[in-house]
């Protein structure tokens, strides 16, 4: 695997555009947090995303949980982007029929393919799900950037989750069916290694986002299961996602670069430097 190399190599040898885009954020920022802004409102939303955005490589959205989404809400937040140089990721979920899923990414009231650089599916559905999010993605000039990825939702955090084994193995070899649209994974390890029907090509760097990360709760009361910056990047995470530990916290901005501080850290262990 790739993780022991660091985040600049991999920006300069990645073969798809947004992974090189997303590992050069992380260099440049010294940053491999993924902040996931789970806040009701688009002030809340846009507070957070400028108050954080110098320490975070990305920032995740749950769009539709936002009371008063509106054309203010996408330009705000692509102007923070801009103004601090993260990417977005809407973690949709995306789980249905291929015709479907292309209405729910590109149109609606929501229109995600125009601002979210990553967006992630289950491929539970099979892999006509990827096919159809690829499409969508790569038939339109969209107004804040074109390069768009896919991360499969390939492991779950909360506990009993069902995404394990031959579902897991599944998204691994749809992912390499997939290079030039599938980023990687939300997972919580490296998946490179596990049984698949897909010979990995030369060269293959899967980027992995561990979601459930928290420095001082091992969980909650329903079924989040939670580990620690260390531990998710000893197992092969490039980007930790924490929601309620950074957004939460008593003081986001003392959170968010004491998680950055630790995932980079943890980060050079890993890599050697
Ligand atoms: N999330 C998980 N676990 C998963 C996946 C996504 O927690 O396996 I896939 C989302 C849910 C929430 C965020 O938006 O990541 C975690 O938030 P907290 O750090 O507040 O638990």
């Amino acid at each position: 695997s790739k993780s022991q190399l660091t985040y600049g190599a991999r920006a300069q040898s990645h073969p798809n555009p947004l992974a090189r885009k997303l590992f050069q954020v992380a260099e440049e920022k010294k940053s491999n947090v993924t902040v996931s802004a789970d806040v009701t409102t688009t002030k809340e939303l846009l507070d957070l995303a400028d108050r954080l955005g110098p320490y975070i490589a990305v920032i995740k959205t749950h769009i539709d949980i936002l009371s008063d989404f509106s054309q203010a809400t996408i330009d705000g937040l692509n102007a923070l982007a801009q103004k601090h140089n993260f990417l977005i990721f809407e973690d949709r979920k995306f789980i249905d029929i291929g015709n479907t899923v292309q209405k729910q990414y590109h149109n609606g009231t929501l229109r995600i393919s125009e601002w979210a650089h990553i967006i992630n599916c289950s491929v539970l559905p099979g892999e006509g799900i990827v096919e159809a999010l690829a499409q969508t993605a790569q038939s339109t000039d969209f107004p804040y950037g074109s390069e768009r990825g896919l991360l499969i939702l390939a492991e779950m955090t909360s506990k009993g989750s069902l995404a394990t084994g031959t579902y897991t193995s599944a998204s691994v070899d749809i992912a390499r069916k997939y290079p030039s649209f599938v980023l990687g994974f939300v997972s919580t390890r490296s998946l490179g290694e596990v049984e698949s029907t897909e010979a990995p090509a030369q060269g293959e760097d899967f980027v992995v986002f561990t979601t459930g990360v928290n420095l001082s709760s091992k969980g909650d009361k329903l079924g989040q299961q939670y580990q620690t910056p260390q531990s998710a990047i000893g197992r092969g995470a490039d980007f930790i996602i924490s929601g309620r530990g950074i957004y939460a916290a008593a003081d986001p901005v003392e959170a968010a670069k004491q998680y950055q501080q630790q995932g980079w850290e943890a980060y050079l262990a890993r890599v050697g430097a």
